[in-house]
């Protein structure tokens, strides 16, 4: 079973975009099945910093494929620019990278839709990045939304106006207007510029791939709190984040997948609003803010900051089947002489209980801790998991015996080797 999974365990940032690049030589395709420029993918090596958007993470290796799957949306402009910067750093992306012609376009109007609907929201704001990504994906279920191949058609202009006149109307619902002709002659021509890539229909390459018994590591962005379905709604990105988004964003069958990498922080962030049981408004939050460099990769946005949360790691591991888990970032915690682990929620008829609620009713919940002793190590000295100072080792014990997954990889700094098998 050739594909593994590797998904956001929390509300994203976990750092997925590094443990797809340790991993990405093991696998002969790197394929992202959801989001769009939404996410940031950062990856750091040689003292070097690259922070993706749309293209997959295993793009510096020019012998892996990279693929962005039909569950994507995508906008050109973006993609543009992100070839553009790594072709400036020295990246020949033009063999590797295949674009299926499924996926969606993010147009100007969904854009300028995302800021009016969220205008319109007051003080319900859901917090978007602002990139589109919820009017694409609504067009897409809709079944209006225009799709990669629709570019290669000779009518793409009036699709494209006929669109943007279906936003129009929204936007005047709202009592707006679009203002998006500005925009405009940047998106065709990063739309011509679209059309010289390979665009094709993703999920033969890839099944191909599979018969041919290669290794397929599909990539997830945002995390499984934000999952369209699961995550704490209307508080979510539009996409399915969990494992089985895989499967539709790429147009791989559920038997063909085996191991699912669960990404989770020492501690836990968010952007964006919505509920957030073990957030820490104090200096501790911001001690953790500061040391963890916790600013949105995409919108330089400051993270909220909190604790642990292992009801609701429990409940994204059990959605996704995760069968290892990759603990990133345990050197942000160095400083601490204590940290605290939420390992119950306390509900609002005063149970406690181990497990998840409705996450709709994750804002009357009192979170549980447990202190934790911490290191007060170094750990970005550390070169190998066998050193881990005991207190780490025992953190390590204590979340493996309450989350019932193993943790087979140690994050202990931004760079490459940072990275420790255990
Ligand atoms: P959207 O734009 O419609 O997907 O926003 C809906 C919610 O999903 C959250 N979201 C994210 N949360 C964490 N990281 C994301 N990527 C960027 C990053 C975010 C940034 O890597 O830092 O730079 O601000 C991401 N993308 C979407 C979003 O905050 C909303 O809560
Ligand atoms: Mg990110």
């Amino acid at each position: 079973m050739p594909v593994d999974v590797l998904v956001g365990l929390q509300w994203g940032d976990e750092g997925k975009g590094k443990i797809v690049d340790v991993l990405a030589p093991t696998y002969d395709a790197v394929a992202r099945f959801q989001g769009g420029p939404n996410a940031g993918h950062t990856l750091t090596f040689d003292g070097q910093k690259h922070v993706l958007h749309q293209v997959p993470s295993g793009i510096f290796h020019p012998h892996i494929l990279n693929v962005v799957g039909n569950g994507v949306v995508l906008d050109p402009v973006v993609f543009r620019g992100e070839l553009q910067k790594l072709t400036d750093r020295g990246i020949d992306w033009s063999q590797n990278l295949y674009i299926s012609k499924k996926a969606q376009l993010i147009l100007p109007s969904h854009r300028a839709l995302d800021r009016i609907s969220e205008e319109a929201r007051g003080n319900t704001k859901i917090g978007s990045t602002l990139k589109g990504i919820g009017p694409t994906y609504s067009d897409k279920i809709g079944r209006v939304g225009l799709r990669v191949s629709h570019i290669l058609l000779p009518d793409f202009q009036e699709r494209y106006k006929e669109a943007v006149a279906h936003h129009a109307s929204i936007a005047a619902h709202y009592n707006k207007e679009l203002e998006i002709s500005e925009f405009e002659a940047d998106f065709f021509s990063a739309v011509e510029f679209l059309r010289t890539l390979q665009l094709v229909d993703t999920e033969f390459l890839l099944n191909d791939l599979l018969s041919k018994g290669k290794r397929i590591l599909a990539e997830g962005a945002q995390g499984s709190l934000l999952d369209i379905d699961f995550g704490t709604y209307p508080y979510v990105t539009s996409s399915s984040t969990i494992a089985a988004g895989a499967c539709t964003g790429l147009g791989i069958a559920p038997r063909h997948i085996d191991k699912v990498y669960g990404i989770t922080k020492a501690y836990c962030t968010r952007v964006g609003s919505g509920p957030f049981p073990t957030e820490l408004n104090d200096e501790v939050g911001e001690q953790i803010r500061q040391a963890g460099r916790e600013f949105g990769s995409t919108t330089g946005r400051p993270r909220r900051t909190g604790w642990i949360d292992l009801p609701a790691l429990r409940y994204a591991i059990m959605l996704n089947g995760v069968t290892e888990l990759h603990l990133m970032k345990a050197d942000v915690l160095d400083g601490f002489s204590e940290i605290q682990a939420c390992t119950h929620y306390r509900t609002a008829t005063g149970e406690s209980t181990p497990n998840l609620p409705d996450p709709g009713q994750l804002e009357t919940i009192t979170p549980e801790y447990q202190a934790i002793p911490g290191w007060n190590t170094d750990l970005t000295q550390v070169t190998d998991a066998a050193q881990f100072p005991q207190p780490l080792q025992d953190y390590l014990a204590f979340l493996e015996k309450e989350l019932q997954v193993p943790i087979r990889i140690v994050s202990v700094g931004p760079d490459r080797v940072s990275t420790l098998f255990r």
